[in-house]
């Protein structure tokens, strides 16, 4: 067997979650990341078949039954991951029953998964579906995104147009938009369903004053993806309050799609 603390997944991890943290995305505990594992890549650095306890996840994850996460863990801070992977991460496969999480690794100490694993869970049901290469869900809180939604209309267009408009790369990253949900409990099965309803038409959904998800086909594009809505929104509102002298026109927006190969949502434009 290889050593699990070299495989490739868990140095990722470690290294997003930091960097994450250094970003003030990752408060006390806030934040979770959730990633699907190869199981062939994984059968080298464990026993499979060896189960140390099961959690049961509140809900039907049938579509599921099988896969391999690699899940933070309730509680645990980010800048701990880095240190100590085996007491902050876990990895868990969907039982065959489709409610239960069976541990092959980490939560040591007797943690289980982020209390946001319905809407991490239901994120990657949503988003299989539209990409067979989806791997990642990300949640986090990052300042700006989170203090954009006091100040800005909470619609999918209104708010999605606004970031485009922040820096001529967003369209490039996310022609597809930001959706947003109404402010709801965290934590909850509702929250995921109305999370992973988003997710069938976008790759990150803002939560108004908590945080936002981003998903990717890897850790690295999930948090290029936050990092861009989040550097458009630190923009925004650095400039809010002044008066807005020039902008990127809707026309010029489409000439970016148009240049980069991608394609806007056009209903988002006037
Ligand atoms: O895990 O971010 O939304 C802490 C949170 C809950
Ligand atoms: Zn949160």
């Amino acid at each position: 067997m290889k050593n699990i603390f070299e495989a490739p997944f868990i140095l990722r991890m470690r290294k997003v979650t930091q960097n994450a943290y250094r970003m003030g995305w990752d408060e006390r505990n806030g934040g979770n990341i959730s990633c699907i594992l190869d199981e062939e890549e994984l059968k080298d650095y464990l026993d499979l078949n060896h189960v140390i306890r099961t959690i049961p996840t509140g809900f039907d994850a049938t579509p599921l039954i099988g896969k391999i996460f690699l899940v933070t863990g309730t509680g645990s801070y980010f800048q701990d991951i880095g240190f100590d992977p085996e007491s902050t991460l876990g990895i868990v496969r969907i039982a065959k029953d489709g409610t239960t999480a069976e541990l092959l690794w980490g939560y040591k100490g007797g943690g289980k998964f982020t209390s946001e694993m319905p809407a991490h869970l239901m994120t990657h049901m949503a988003r299989l579906q539209k990409d067979p290469n989806h791997r990642v869900v990300m949640h986090c809180h990052p300042t700006n995104i989170v203090a954009m939604t006091f100040v800005h209309e909470l619609t999918d267009k209104a708010i999605s147009h606004s970031l485009w408009q922040m820096i001529t790369e967003c369209m490039v990253v996310f022609p597809d938009g930001v959706g947003v949900l109404p402010w709801m409990l965290c934590g909850t099965n509702e929250i995921g369903i109305a999370t992973a309803e988003k997710m069938k038409e976008f790759r990150i959904v803002l939560w108004p004053h908590h945080g936002i998800y981003g998903v990717g086909t890897d850790m690295d594009e999930a948090f290029g993806l936050i990092e861009t809505v989040e550097k458009a929104a630190q923009l925004y509102m650095m400039t809010a309050h002044l008066p807005r002298l020039n902008t990127i026109t809707d026309d010029q927006l489409r000439l970016v799609a148009d240049a980069f190969h991608v394609k806007a949502r056009e209903d988002f434009l006037d």
